[in-house]
């Protein structure tokens, strides 16, 4: 059996309570297998965005509470600096506190990991995804 190290973590109630609905939904036996599981999607996940290299498009879907911080300003302020790959921002008021965000993005791929990795840090993200699309020039007819 390989090392364990056992490590303590704070969390919102109601995401742990989720959490735990979730994982007696999919059968799982502990939640540390479950969370074991849940961190190693977050590793192949963050590989994956870092192995992406050349030219790419594609989309970077942000969802974020409004209310939290000063996430808005600081979403945009990344965002201006950025705005050599940026190609268009839609904006949409999913709820009362939470707004979804999408951000089109061209260009170098380097850049478009290192503005989601910005943009994934923030306090008050709550959700990012990347979706990319094959190198220009690579696709199939
Ligand atoms: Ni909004």
């Amino acid at each position: 059996m390989a090392d364990m190290e056992r490590i303590s973590v704070s969390l919102p109630s109601k995401l742990l309570k989720e959490f735990d609905e979730i994982i007696a939904e999919r059968g799982y036996a502990s939640r540390s297998e479950a969370i074991r599981d849940a961190i190693r999607d977050y590793i192949i996940k963050h590989k994956w965005i870092q192995s992406l290299e050349g030219e790419r498009a594609g989309a970077i879907n942000i969802i974020y509470n409004h209310h939290e911080n000063d996430v808005m300003e600081k979403l945009t302020e990344i965002q201006h600096d950025y705005n050599d790959i940026i190609v268009a921002t839609l904006h949409i008021h999913l709820d009362k506190d939470h707004c979804l965000e999408t951000v089109l993005v061209r260009g170098d791929a380097k850049k478009i990991k290192e503005l989601t990795n910005k943009i994934s840090a923030l306090k008050g993200v709550k959700q990012v995804k990347l979706s990319i699309m094959v190198p220009e020039g690579h696709i199939p007819e």
